[in-house]
């Protein structure tokens, strides 16, 4: 199934981290079919926290959603992420912004992601992803 995945960093070194982020994703979720480039984008929700950079991945993935949610986080977790706070700086983020045509409507998992609504550098990276 191609999903489409968000990543976003604002603490350490920002380019590494998306690195080390993209190489686990590569071996672990599946083919990487596409990337959007690296955005510096201002922090939303909690504004007072350094600047983070954003981009977008469209990958081939056989797992099916929770099972990815369950390996993202353990991919956060490998490449350094430690918990702060609901909207907070962090390590790595990788958010699973859509997956296939589905629609999942849980606690734990939303898709497509809920902030495709209202964040306007979500929906440019998918526009580009989701063009041929
Ligand atoms: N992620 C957040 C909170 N704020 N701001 C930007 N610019 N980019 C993010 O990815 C981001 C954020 C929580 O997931
Ligand atoms: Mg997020
Ligand atoms: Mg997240």
């Amino acid at each position: 199934m191609r999903t489409i995945l968000i990543l976003g960093t604002n603490l350490g070194n920002r380019v590494e981290n998306l690195k080390r982020a993209e190489e686990l994703i590569e071996k672990l979720v599946g083919r990487i079919l596409k990337r959007s480039r690296i955005i510096e984008t201002a922090p939303f929700g909690v504004v007072n926290q350094p600047p983070f950079l954003n981009y977008g991945l469209l990958v081939d993935t056989y797992h099916p959603p929770f099972e990815l949610l369950k390996l993202l986080k353990w991919i956060e977790k490998r490449v350094g992420r430690y918990r702060t706070f609901r909207w907070g700086p962090r390590v790595v983020d990788i958010d699973i912004v859509k997956y296939g045509n589905l629609f999942i409507d849980t606690e734990e998992l939303r898709i497509p992601h809920p902030g495709l609504q209202c964040r306007e550098f979500f929906k440019s990276i998918c526009r580009f992803l989701e063009s041929t």
